[in-house]
């Protein structure tokens, strides 16, 4: 026997992402419904080898159903992701609502499973921000071995973070370069994002630091260990898929570039691909569709005590979005519902 399974917002770039993963990973499915609001209703969308129907959100009686995937907004989440969890469906939610309630479990699965048992607080569980769930996987195994006193993150992320019309401003304002009259004046992003970056993710804050950089610290702290200081300057690059992260560790211990490279190599989740020659590492267009996080540039930093750096690549859709909440229903499913 397998699990009912709901995907919220099944037409957007992470909810297509969601069904792709659950049909590669063959994760036991007895029946899915595929959910979206009324402006899609009725888009198909693919699963495995079949083609669903969306149906409408707004009406869905999830009463039955065992696991919500929600990607959709925080405004739709507030709405109708109370109403899965009342009854007894229980919500993975990708948007940022929930993350920050202690009561509720922010979970990276390769990082803290155990906060899985907090699911009954509220039969909600949280999905990190995408540029967080993958550096935690890198800094777990370096935590674990020397405990980690600060990261210095610089993050280069690409538009697909932002949606789908940023992948068509992106694209557009690249052809429009080359067409004399077919320039694309900026729309989704304040400026130029084709042959240029964006020192500006999400909304300016009274710190000066951004949301998305506020959510990259607060994150760390719940997922990891809140003694963990993080610096964060996230960038908008003109990547359509794949985000990448500049890493700047300081740990108490020593640890040494080579047992890094090690611990790093027998970790969950991740690929270490550190060659010191032309190409020996990992740049996003080569992490896309994959579900690892990839690691690469390992090497001491001599200016502080006990320091490290690194270079880490993944999937933004996949390890930090859809698989990562595909590997929390499994974690689920393992630990507490025990189907399949
Ligand atoms: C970006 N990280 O790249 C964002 C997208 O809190 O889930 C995901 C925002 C979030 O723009």
């Amino acid at each position: 026997m397998g699990y009912k399974i709901v995907v919220v917002g099944a037409t957007g770039n992470v909810g297509r992402e969601m069904l792709n993963i659950l049909a590669e990973r063959q994760f036991p499915v007895d029946e899915i419904a595929v959910l979206a609001s009324r402006k899609s209703l009725g888009t198909e969308v693919s699963f495995g080898d079949k083609t669903l129907k969306t149906q409408d959100l707004a009406t869905f009686d999830f009463a039955g159903w065992d696991i919500a995937l929600f990607a959709v907004g925080s405004e739709a989440t507030k709405e109708f992701a109370p109403k899965a969890a009342a009854a007894n469906c229980v919500v993975i939610d990708n948007s940022s609502l929930y993350r920050y309630d202690p009561e509720i479990p922010l979970i990276v699965p390769e990082v803290n499973p155990d906060a899985i048992t907090m699911y009954s607080n509220k039969n909600i569980i949280a999905n990190p921000n995408c540029s967080t769930a993958q550096m935690v996987v890198a800094l777990k195994p370096i935590h674990d071995r020397a405990k980690i006193k600060r990261v210095v993150v610089s993050t280069y992320q690409s538009v697909s973070g932002s949606g789908k019309d940023a992948i068509d401003e992106l694209w557009d304002q690249t052809k429009g370069m080359y067409v004399p009259g077919q320039e694309k004046a900026p729309r989704v992003y304040p400026k130029q994002i084709a042959f240029n970056v964006i020192p500006h993710i999400d909304v300016f804050l009274d710190s000066g630091d951004t949301k998305e950089e506020w959510k990259m610290i607060v994150e760390t702290k719940k997922i990891i260990d809140p003694s963990i200081k993080v610096t964060a300057t996230c960038v908008r690059v003109p990547v359509f898929v794949g985000h990448s992260e500049s890493l700047n560790i300081e740990t108490e211990e020593f640890l040494d570039e080579d047992e890094a490279r090690d611990i790093l190599r027998e970790s969950p989740g991740i690929l270490v691909v550190d060659k010191r020659e032309d190409g020996g590492y990992v740049t996003p267009v080569e992490c896309v569709g994959d579900f690892a996080t990839f690691i690469s540039r390992i090497r001491q930093d001599v200016t502080v005590e006990n320091g490290l750096n690194m270079w880490c690549v993944s999937d933004n859709l996949r390890k930090g979005a859809a698989l990562n909440a595909v590997q929390i229903a499994e974690l689920l499913g393992r630990r507490v519902l025990k189907k399949g």
